[in-house]
């Protein structure tokens, strides 16, 4: 049941059904819906006039005519007026209808656009909390469903849901960015910098050139468990296990059966079958995180399963800081994780 938040135009995406915001007369209107109408061409209203409207909460479903999906699911979504007339329930029941009209059409994958956070006024960071907890409580496992967050949305969503955050990549991410100018600007030494991670034994400088770092504590050289003179047969006979194998190894200790941890981790069982089977699969470092994730890694355990994967957390990456942050704190839920990340701007976790 993978939820993926992308950005585009619902009308252009490719999805068995999209949904679409419609009023309760479903004739037609503006935002999503007219959009909707224009790109399938008038026989949709055509049919749309033949189902007799439709109530709040409730939804329809159509052929999608002109449109690259096969069908259109028409929804109706509460008109905001302050939260506390039913709103959220309302519109969790928009998605929960629409889902069980995509399933019964045997719809693999559906697309939604942020009901309501339109015209009828939601708050859209709300909107998109209560899409993101009902498609997740509700989707059936084999379901894929797209969150499509319009562009001019995107950039208004809820930057202030999440200022401790910015705060965090202010202090973790700008300032160093500062620093290692100003540092490089002083030594004029022309190398990347990059402060330490995780600390080792060793007592961690502030800044060290990259091109001294241990690969394997993120730290200043540390030596290793081999000497510089050890011969490269040594070396590759004493390689550590693989991202695929260290991944079973913890999803069994953590006491999770595959399915588990794969579904905590927006993943779908294809990839993750893939994994199970190639000792040497090398995923991308987004899979790799969300494995991380769904396994509640501590940071260094998330550091060494990314190194694994040949990866590592870095404070010169937006994307890494904003999931550090979350790990931190303890917070291991994908779906909030991928809100903050989009609302970044930044790819998401998985999907
Ligand atoms: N693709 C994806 N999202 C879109 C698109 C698009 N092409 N166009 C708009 N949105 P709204 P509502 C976003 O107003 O609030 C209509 O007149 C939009 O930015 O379309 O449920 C109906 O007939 C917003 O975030 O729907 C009803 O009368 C979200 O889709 C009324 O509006 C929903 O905005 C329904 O209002």
């Amino acid at each position: 049941m993978p939820v993926i938040i992308i950005r585009d135009d619902i009308t252009r995406v490719q999805a068995d059904a999209i949904v679409n915001a419609a009023n309760s007369s479903l004739l037609g209107g503006g935002g999503v819906d007219g959009a909707i109408h224009r790109a399938a061409g008038p026989q949709l209203l055509a049919e749309c006039r033949t189902l007799g409207g439709c109530p709040t909460g409730e939804a329809r479903i159509t052929k999608g005519y002109r449109l690259p999906a096969k069908f259109v699911i028409h929804t109706v979504g509460p008109v905001w007026h302050g939260g506390n007339q039913g709103e959220p329930e309302q519109l969790a029941s928009c998605y929960r209808r629409s889902l069980e009209l995509a399933q019964m059409h045997c719809c693999g994958t559906v697309a939604f656009p942020l009901i309501s956070a339109g015209v009828y006024g939601y708050p859209k960071d709300q909107a998109l909390r209560v899409a993101m907890d009902t498609i997740r409580e509700c989707a059936p496992e084999d379901m894929t469903v797209y969150m499509v967050i319009f562009d001019h949305d995107a950039a208004l969503l809820s930057r202030a849901l999440y200022e401790d955050i910015t705060e965090y990549i202010d202090d973790r991410y700008a300032r160093r960015h500062e620093k290692m100018f100003a540092r490089r600007k002083e030594a004029n030494l022309g190398q990347i910098f990059a402060a330490p991670m995780f600390k080792a034994d060793h007592s961690a400088p502030e800044a060290f050139p990259m091109s001294e770092a241990c690969m394997d504590c993120e730290d200043t050289v540390c030596g290793g468990a081999f000497g510089a003179d050890t011969d490269l047969d040594t070396l590759l006979s004493n390689l550590d296990e693989g991202f695929s194998v260290t991944l079973l190894q913890l999803i069994d200790r953590r006491g999770m059966s595959d399915a588990q941890c794969y579904k905590r981790a927006n993943i779908d069982r294809k990839l993750f079958s893939k994994i199970r089977s190639d000792a040497h699969y090398r995923p991308s470092k987004p899979t790799a995180l969300a494995f991380a994730i769904a396994l509640e890694l501590d940071l260094e355990q998330t550091a060494d399963l990314l190194r694994r994967a040949g990866y590592a957390l870095s404070p010169s990456s937006k994307f890494d800081v904003i999931v550090e942050y979350f790990i931190r704190r303890g917070e291991y839920d994908i779906m909030r994780i991928n809100e903050a990340l989009f609302a970044f701007d930044q790819p998401l976790l998985a999907g």
